[in-house]
């Protein structure tokens, strides 16, 4: 138990320091924040495009101590919404793959079953 915990421990550090290189990477001006453009720049890089204004909504709905930029700790909220929008399209997915499965196969007849 002691060492799973400890494992675990370990794959998170490995996970936040190359999630801390992504960050400073978005970071073009060194300044440990992710502003306006910066912001703009990631959802792109997330495929997801919004205008200038939308883009000043998401900013302002993560930037929780609301300092109008995002910190590390806010770039990771923003990742956690992410990977929960990618985690709820999987399990709809497999609800849907499910039920596709579940559905009998009965062929459409066109006649009338009363004679
Ligand atoms: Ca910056």
């Amino acid at each position: 138990m002691k060492s799973d915990l400890r494992s675990v421990i370990m794959d998170l550090d490995k996970v936040l320091r190359s999630t801390y290189k992504i960050f400073r990477k978005f970071d073009e001006d060194r300044s440990g924040t992710l502003e306006h453009n910066e912001v703009l720049t990631l959802l792109k890089a997330c495929n997801i495009e919004v205008s200038e204004q939308e883009c000043t909504e998401c900013l302002k709905g993560i930037d929780s101590n609301g300092d109008g930029v995002w910190d590390f700790t806010e770039f990771m909220t923003f990742l956690g919404m992410i990977y929960s929008v990618k985690l709820s399209g999987a399990a709809q997915k497999e609800e849907n793959d499910t039920k596709k499965a579940q559905k009998p196969d009965v062929p459409k007849r066109k006649e009338s079953l009363v004679p």
